[in-house]
């Protein structure tokens, strides 16, 4: 068994997982990134495309948003096309905020490279990873790779490992109570090259289900389509894809989506997760690790880095002063964030995807509740806000 010592061990390579590493090697704390996927794997998985303001401020601010600033694309609003009639919302105009478009895999494209420029340690494509004596001043992370074990011995353990990782299953069941809701629908999602034709998202509900209009540059458009849980990818032919994508996106003012070749597809769950604490000993959860949310509402991404945000700040408070407030503090400090993004996500799934649940009056009553938001102020600035993010502070 071979032994290192760090101060704070983090499991996974994902936004989470690295945005920790970087704010905690500003402030001078070391870690060991431990991830099982092998690097490319880690950098071409499609995910998230949308930043809040927030988001893009921490990024730059700490050191890894330079190439964000030069290749995002900031947007001022979205637009909801209900039943064909689009509108936009200006949400610049309601709450002097955007937000940007640039790829989650740019994102941990980029931390990667700092992680390296920094010579901090991340290893990838290990195996057998599993943490151990949580409860103990000093817990440790095993792990094995290229036939070795390994142990991380550390203060602190970080699991930014994802929902299906193995921190938040190390926590005994009743230590930790779980909310979840499971949609019975899914997103088909496609990327292709295919210039877009709208500056900016499109949200669609047709009486088919719900389609989204987003991208990813100049040249790559990103779209997804209602589907079921289990909808097998093999019926989806290219065309059969576009022709239903044109069919829900299609608009009166003659918007439509360019058509191009596919060069991804793949189809996603849909749920709402919490794991209450947030924070087990001296383990700390962040991330999809502690909370899951559709992406109707485009907050994963955003919360795990208003997270890791709020846990390098606690680190650094104890590893400065002693003082362990902060980390005490941490999963009731993220858990308010958490919730308000899990009814905006839960709120914008519900209003925007075809549900039968077997009375009509359901489907009225969520045009009319779209309807009330496309023509109240109020309402749009509701949307608005919660879509372009609360500051983190
Ligand atoms: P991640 O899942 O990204 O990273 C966890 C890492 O831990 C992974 O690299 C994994 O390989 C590793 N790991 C797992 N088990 C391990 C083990 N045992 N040992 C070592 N490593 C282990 N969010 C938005 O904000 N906006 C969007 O537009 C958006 N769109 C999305 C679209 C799709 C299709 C999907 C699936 C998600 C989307 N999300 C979106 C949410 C998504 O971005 C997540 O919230 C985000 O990846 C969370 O980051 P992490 O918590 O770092 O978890
Ligand atoms: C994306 O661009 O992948 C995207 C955008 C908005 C969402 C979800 C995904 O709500």
């Amino acid at each position: 068994m071979k032994s290192v010592r760090t101060q704070v061990g983090i499991v996974g390579a994902g936004p989470a997982g690295l945005m920790l590493g970087q704010l905690l090697h500003l402030a001078g704390i070391d870690s060991d990134i431990v991830e099982n996927r092998a690097q490319d794997y880690v950098v071409e998985r499609v995910r998230a495309g949308v930043l809040e303001q927030g988001t893009v401020d921490l990024l730059v601010e700490n050191g890894v948003g330079s190439r964000l600033q030069r290749e995002g694309l900031f947007h001022d609003g979205i637009y909801i096309n209900v039943l064909g009639n689009r509108r936009h919302i200006d949400m610049t105009a309601l709450t002097g905020r955007g937000i940007t478009v640039y790829g989650q895999n740019e994102v941990v494209k980029d931390l990667i490279a700092a992680r390296s420029e920094a010579g901090r340690p991340l290893l990838f494509e290990v195996a057998d990873v599993s943490v151990h004596d949580l409860d103990s001043k000093q817990p440790k992370i095993t792990f094995t790779k290229d036939g070795e074990t390994y142990e991380v011995q550390c203060d602190f353990i970080a699991g930014c490992d994802g929902f299906h990782g193995i921190c938040r299953p190390a926590i005994p069941q009743n230590q930790i109570r779980i909310y979840e809701r499971v949609y019975p629908f899914a997103w088909l999602g496609i990327l292709a090259e295919a210039p877009p034709s709208s500056p900016e998202l499109v949200y669609s509900l047709h009486h088919h289900g719900f389609a989204l209009f987003s991208m990813r540059s100049n040249t790559v458009t990103r779209l997804y389509l209602q589907c079921a849980p289990d909808e097998d990818l093999t019926e989806w032919s290219d065309d059969r894809i576009w022709e239903e994508l044109l069919t829900r996106l299609a608009s009166t003012d003659g918007w439509k989506p360019n058509v191009g070749p596919i060069f991804q597809k793949g189809v996603t769950g849909m749920r709402s997760f919490v794991a209450e604490p947030m924070s087990y000993q001296r383990m700390f959860l962040a991330g999809d690790a502690a909370h899951i949310v559709p992406p109707t509402g485009a907050k994963g991404l955003n919360l795990a880095i208003a997270d890791v945000w709020r846990l390098s700040r606690a680190f650094a408070d104890y590893y400065q002063s002693g003082r362990e407030e902060l980390l005490n503090r941490y999963s009731d400090d993220c858990l308010g964030r958490v919730w308000r993004a899990q009814r905006f996500s839960w709120w914008m799934t519900s209003m925007l995807h075809k549900q039968d649940t077997g009375n009509p009056f359901d489907y009225r009553r969520q045009l009319a509740e779209l309807d009330y938001m496309m023509n109240s102020r109020a309402a749009m600035t509701s949307l608005a806000e919660n879509y372009v993010g609360f500051p983190i502070d």
